[in-house]
């Protein structure tokens, strides 16, 4: 590793597991202390020792990231233990289902709190301490779901869809403080989220439902959470200065077709 976050402070939400852990552990060991929050307090420590075990530094914080006092409270603890506040990964998300036929309202105001509302208090929360350290970085999470309509997935494309829409919004009003402001749209991942949708889409066979999938992607295989987290880290880091407002792709080619 090549010390791409020397001396850096993260915070990323749903660090406990898939993406947001590989991203955890990877700006680890660029040299980045890392907050991993979490909604389930074990995930969260399990990352956290992972990181440990390879000489890192990282501490737990549990937190709901649609409730504003434990989001503040997370960023607060981030700030006392390690002293600043660099970069923020907004991962946290939940998918949905169905579509806008039969879409719930509950199904509909779950996948908008965590996925809208939670980026939106997570970056309301850390923007002076972003601010304060002179290199502040905001990473967004949305998907190709906000790119292209995925079938039965109306909620989850009209949540990440906005993620974008606000990750322009923040490039545009945070470059003053020194902040940039960039999204990820990941291709299909194989992680606990996804999941239970390529079950569904096999029919309650996963590998059906995984080779319907591959076949989306050109290069032929989906992505892993270490391909994005390599993006994330590109995105946090000094190698990306001249980055903000940016939608990076990381599909496979899923959306260039
Ligand atoms: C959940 C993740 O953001 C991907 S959206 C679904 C893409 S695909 O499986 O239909 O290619």
């Amino acid at each position: 590793m090549t010390g791409q976050l020397e001396g850096r402070v993260a915070l990323i939400t749903g660090a406990g597991s898939g993406i947001g852990r590989a991203a955890a552990q990877r700006f680890a060991a660029e040299g980045c202390a890392v907050a991993v929050v979490d909604l389930v307090a074990a995930a969260a420590q399990d990352t956290v020792d992972k990181i440990i075990a390879n000489g890192g530094r990282a501490i737990a914080c549990p937190a709901n990231v649609t409730a504003d006092a434990e989001v503040r409270s997370a960023v607060e603890r981030t700030v006392e233990a390690f002293g600043r506040l660099d970069v923020l990964y907004n991962n946290a998300g939940v998918n949905s289902s169905g579509s806008v036929v039969d879409a719930t309202e509950d199904d509909w105001d779950r996948c908008m709190g965590v996925n809208v509302k939670g980026t939106f208090l997570c970056s309301r929360a850390a923007v002076s301490h972003l601010a304060a350290s002179g290199s502040g970085a905001i990473v967004n999470q949305a998907s190709v779901a906000a790119l292209v309509g995925i079938p039965n997935f109306a909620a989850y494309c009209a949540a990440k869809g906005a993620v974008v829409a606000l990750t322009r919004s923040m490039a545009v009003d945070l470059a003053p403080r020194g902040i940039r402001v960039n999204v990820i749209c990941p291709g299909t991942v194989f992680t606990p989220l996804m999941e239970p949708l390529l079950r569904a889409r096999g029919d309650g066979d996963l590998e059906a439902g995984l080779a319907k999938t591959t076949v989306k992607y050109p290069i032929g295989r989906l992505g892993s959470p270490e391909e994005i987290a390599s993006a994330a880290l590109f995105l946090a880091s000094d190698q990306a200065s001249f980055l903000t407002g940016s939608v990076l792709t990381a599909d496979g080619g899923m959306t260039a077709q």
